[in-house]
């Protein structure tokens, strides 16, 4: 169990569960609560007994966005130097899979947010949206390219340009999200889904990973040159030897991420 001012984490068999707790203004995204999530994440990402990370706000918000009352009195050179994104960046050096459990709102940052993490499980009454095009701004967390590359640009630029949002459903249709389940299941399914990955082997899970990744930030032929030495590299681990030992003696793998 670790907690901080706006973050809890509880843990069970190999998964982090931790939970956005600033539920009196919708988990909106100040700077110290993104420091402490960013601090979480990757201290989480260090522990042995950890596999795989779930990430959930209330039952009203996941994330209603960042904070306005931060920004709203903020200039174009104060939010500069204040160089926030190098914290949301540091969330991409996670090399565990984290999925979202998104019940409630998931608004410009908050959606950003959900979009930062590798899966997304949605509560049914989930809503999405980039609304910042209607506060006079833009997405600045990655909101245009996660968005873009996730649904494809003339879909993206409709929500990124009209601010609307849309209903876990529609967010599945867009392929935004994995599934649609009741809301009261969303954080059971999304921690099932995060012990099923924490069963593999964890040196395999965290290179799919990034070659996942690679897939979106590369050309093809890097993304395949990175597959392959990956490939190659698994056969350097025990894991790969118990994985196929156990295929052919015809028993569950035990895997121990070495
Ligand atoms: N920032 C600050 N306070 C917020 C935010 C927010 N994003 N969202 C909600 N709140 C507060 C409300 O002001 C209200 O406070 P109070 O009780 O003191 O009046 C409380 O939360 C409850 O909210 P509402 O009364 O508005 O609840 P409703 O159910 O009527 O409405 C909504 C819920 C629709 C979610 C509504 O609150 C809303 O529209 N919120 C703002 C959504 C938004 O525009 N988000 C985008 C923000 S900009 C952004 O995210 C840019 C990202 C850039 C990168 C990240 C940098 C950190």
């Amino acid at each position: 169990m670790g907690d901080s001012k706006y973050i809890h984490t509880e843990k069970t068999d190999w998964v982090a569960l931790v939970r956005i707790v600033r539920h009196e203004i919708l988990n909106a995204l100040n700077l110290e609560l993104v420091s402490e999530l960013a601090e979480e994440l990757l201290r989480l990402d260090g522990e042995n007994d950890v596999r795989c990370i779930v990430l959930t706000g209330g039952q009203k918000a996941f994330a209603a966005g960042a904070d306005i009352s931060e920004m709203a009195g903020s200039t174009a050179i104060e939010m500069k130097m204040r160089n926030q994104f190098r914290v949301w960046d540091s969330i991409r050096l996670v090399r565990k899979p984290i999925i979202a459990a998104v019940n409630g709102f998931a608004l410009g940052g908050g959606c950003e947010l959900a979009m930062t993490c590798d899966m997304i499980v949605a509560g049914e009454d989930a809503k999405f949206g980039q609304p910042e095009v209607k506060l006079g701004v833009m997405p600045g967390a990655g909101g245009t390219q996660r968005l873009t590359r996730l649904i494809g640009k003339p879909r993206a630029l409709e929500l990124l340009l009209t601010g609307r949002r849309i209903s876990a459903d529609e967010a599945y249709r867009l392929g935004l999200v994995n599934r649609v389940v009741p809301s009261e299941d969303c954080v059971n399914e999304a921690v099932m889904l995060a012990s099923e990955i924490a069963k593999q082997a964890p040196c395999a899970v965290q290179l799919i990973k990034e070659a996942a990744n690679k897939a979106l930030d590369a050309d093809l032929q890097t993304g395949m040159e990175f597959e392959r030495n990956a490939f190659y590299l698994l056969f350097a681990t025990e894991d790969k030897s118990e994985g196929m030992r156990a295929f052919l003696e015809k028993r569950k793998p035990s895997f121990h991420g070495k």
